[in-house]
């Protein structure tokens, strides 16, 4: 019998790939959770029928969330990740030269041991030295923490189930003042394509708060409409300005990449000055 996932990316539209073999389904407290094996993109992880990662795409949007802000950012030594669980950001963070502490505060026990189980390119990263784990609530660990990070990155599902309030205007305040007075925030902000709501909530509020906010994109193939955006927030210093001398190895970050993804279509500069 063949078995195949679909993401109903919109109520007109999945995406659909062949299933070699079902690895784990669950409901956890937060969401329903599942691993499979697909033929193209190797083992997938979805949430609540969302495909969060994959094997062959997955430093994509890994590279694109950490090191446009790591790079720009002159001394990005704090980083808290809110969400996150399976790892892949906290492995981009702590492996940046200039990076000396890596936080991550992931609700879902659950996820962060699908990671460890299926994942261990992206799970490794929860065993570096410079590595700290936490099973929280990422909103009151922004507010309990005023004032301490030079970078915090948003890597949240879709703004449904645990993750609403992480587009909410009240969170993105309380991110700004658990930041030192020049630091930054990513988050991720979905399609241009499909998700204009979503971008009008996180840039609309980031830009509201931080006297910098910027849009940059980088092309996902398992996501919605393969295009996908994150949103910087900054109290100082230019994300588009790359301040990092040194040399990373990447797979679709690179210095040309970073100046490139803050060119945007029309279409999408339209979606953004709609929150003017
Ligand atoms: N977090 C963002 C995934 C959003 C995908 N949305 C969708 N498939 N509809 C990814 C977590 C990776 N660390």
């Amino acid at each position: 019998m063949e078995l195949w996932v679909t993401e109903y990316q919109t109520p007109s539209l999945g995406f659909s790939c062949k299933v070699s073999e079902t690895l784990r389904v669950e409901d956890t407290p937060f969401q329903h959770l599942s691993v499979v094996r697909t033929e193209q993109f190797g083992k997938m992880l979805l949430l609540d029928g969302m495909v969060q990662t994959t094997e062959l795409d997955e430093y994509i949007y890994h590279e694109m969330i950490s090191l446009i802000a790591l790079n720009s950012h002159p001394h990005p030594g704090n980083v808290l990740i809110i969400g996150g669980g399976d790892g892949g950001t906290l492995r981009e963070v702590v492996r940046h030269p200039l990076v000396e502490k890596g936080t991550l505060v992931e609700i879902d026990e659950r996820v962060v041991q699908a990671s460890r189980d299926f994942f261990p390119m992206l799970a490794a990263s929860f065993d570096e030295a410079k590595s700290e784990l936490l099973i929280a609530d990422g909103i009151e660990y922004v507010r309990d923490n005023k004032n301490s990070f030079d970078l915090v990155i948003v890597d949240s599902t879709e703004p449904v189930g645990p993750a609403v309030e992480l587009f909410s205007k009240g969170f993105y305040q309380d991110v700004f003042e658990a930041l030192k007075d020049d630091g930054m925030l990513v988050a991720q902000s979905e399609s241009p394509f499909f998700n204009e709501d979503v971008i009008k909530m996180a840039y609309g509020g980031i830009k509201e708060i931080f006297p910098i906010a910027k849009l940059y994109l980088a092309s996902i193939p398992t996501y919605p409409s393969g295009l996908w955006s994150f949103t910087v927030g900054s109290k100082n210093y230019d994300p588009e300005k790359i301040s990092f001398k040194g040399n990373m190895e990447c797979r679709y970050y690179s210095p040309e990449i970073h100046q490139a993804a803050f060119k945007l279509p029309a279409f999408t500069k339209k979606i953004m000055e709609m929150n003017k």
